[in-house]
Formats: C-alpha cells, structure tokens, sequence
C-alpha cells in the first residue's frame, strides 16, 4: 500500500476531537444490581410475580430500552399480558416504576467503572469533547452520575430521542449531529455487541470494555477489547488490539488507536 506523503499527512493531522460513550456497562455495570434489580421492584410493586433472575436477565438484555425489554419478555414468557388491550399503557406504566426503583439505586451510589472518572477528566482537560449515546433515559443518566461529572459532557443522547434503539446507529447518528462532528474525528466507547453494531454502523471507531454479561459477545471490528479502562496499579487486559506496552487507557492510547484507525481505513478505501 503506498500512502503519500499528502494523504499520510492528512490522515495524521485528523484530529481526535471527541469521545463518546455508552452508559450501562461501559460508565457503570449496572446491569446487574443497578437495572435488573429495578425492573422486579416494580413487578413486585404493580403485583406482578415476574422475577428476572441474573442469567434470564442475561438473556433479556439482547433487547435493548426497558421498554422494548419488558414487551419482548412478555412475549416469550407471558403471551397473555401483550394482548391486554391496555397492554402499551401497562408497560408504560411498568417502566415509569422501573426508572423510580432505578434513580433510588443510584442514589445509594452505583460506582464507575475502573479508568472512567480519571479519563473523563483527562479528556476534557486536554479540549476532548465528551458526549453520551445512550438507550437508557436521560433521567438514569442524572441520577447515576454526580453532577460535576455530568457536566462533562456537551451532549446526551439517550432513551426514546431517536425512534431506532440500538443496534440501529440512530442515536450515535443523533450525537454526531448534535457535535457537528464527523464520525471519523471521534472515538465511541462501548461494553456490548448491540452497541457495537450501532456505533460502527454509524462509522464510529470503537473501544470495547466487557462485562460479565457481554464477555462471550462478538466484538468483531471493535478497535481494541479490553476487561476494563484500567486505571494506574490496575491494569487493563486486553483480548484484542494492542496496549502498545500500556497498562491502562490514557488520552495517548486512544489517540494512538484512533490514528491506526485511520490509516486502516484510509487503506481500505485504496482497495475498493
Ligand atoms: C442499556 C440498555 C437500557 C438499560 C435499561 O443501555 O439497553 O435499556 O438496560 O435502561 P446502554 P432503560 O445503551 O447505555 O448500554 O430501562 O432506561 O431502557
Ligand atoms: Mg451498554
């Protein structure tokens, strides 16, 4: 492949100008003791005997938005509650409960994932713009992050914003639109293959930091594959891409990532 100094100029001098990031798994794991935990408060509440147990929790989650959650287990699991002719309105009403049992688990404090604050704050002070894309809503979002570092970030794209949850790139789409940003001059940051698909079909280059209920995901075209950001004395392992003798993620790592990105990229369009 023979890159000129031309284009290899243009492509090194693309900035890395923003960062975006999921919220459930990849800020937080609060799937497991923050969501699950709040979707049977409110079955117990609305007098419901539904439980979600960790590994039918697991199976759920290949559904994204509670909503959308709630209907598909319904279908599998209670086919006589969809055919209420209130049946919408129900669910509605479950979530609502739902997002209440979930703003008082984040009140008790639902910590972040190891490198998540130190990067946030690395990346705003070094002028990195920060967004979120998100499918759960914009009220989970306040309650699980302190104020301060909510503050971070300029934009936050989450819940019922766009019509098509993940995997569909709606809501990474509306983030970079909201940015006035092309894909190309940011970095998403993901924890499962729903939100992979999503962040690539919108031409995003993705980090993947796993969780227990997405470690057997595909994370085939992710930049890099990783248990967690890491954070100094705690690092970070990684399944696929290279840590380039790192032990933990830094602004330096995403921009070296960032930049192979786009030689890869810049590669591929010289094939077609
Ligand atoms: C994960 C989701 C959300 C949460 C539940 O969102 O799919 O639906 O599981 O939150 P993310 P809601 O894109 O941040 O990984 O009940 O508010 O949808
Ligand atoms: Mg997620």
């Amino acid at each position: 492949m023979t890159v000129t100094y031309g284009c290899l100029e243009a492509i090194l001098s693309a900035m890395l100008e923003a960062l975006i990031f999921d919220v459930d798994g990849t800020l937080a794991d609060t799937e497991r003791d923050g969501h699950r935990l709040a979707f049977n408060a409110a079955f117990a509440e609305i007098g419901l005997d539904w439980r979600w147990d960790e590994a039918l929790y697991g199976e759920l989650l290949e559904v994204t938005g509670g909503k959308e959650r709630i209907r598909s287990f319904c279908e599998r699991h209670a086919p006589e509650f969809p055919a209420k002719a209130d049946a919408e309105a129900r669910i509605k009403e479950l979530h609502a409960a739902k997002t209440r049992h979930y703003v008082a688990l984040c009140a008790q404090g639902i910590p972040l994932r190891p490198g998540i604050e130190r990067l946030l704050r690395e990346a705003h002070a070094a002028g990195l713009r920060l967004a979120i894309a998100t499918t759960t809503t914009p009220e989970n979002v306040s309650a699980l992050l302190a104020p301060d570092l909510l503050a971070l970030f300029e934009k936050v794209g989450a819940g019922d914003t766009v019509p098509n949850k993940k995997p569909a790139p709606d809501i990474y789409q509306w983030v970079l639109a909201q940015l006035g940003l092309p894909a190309s001059a940011c970095l998403a940051i993901e924890d499962s293959a729903n939100g992979l698909k999503a962040s690539r079909a919108a031409g995003l280059a993705t980090v993947i930091t796993r969780t227990a209920y997405t470690d057997d995901h595909d994370f085939s075209g992710a930049l890099a594959v990783l248990s967690d950001l890491g954070e100094p004395g705690e690092a970070s392992a990684a399944r696929a891409g290279s840590m380039h003798g790192k032990a933990f993620v830094d602004l330096d790592l995403l921009r070296s990532w960032h930049q192979e990105w786009l030689l890869r990229a810049d590669a591929n369009n010289k094939k077609t």
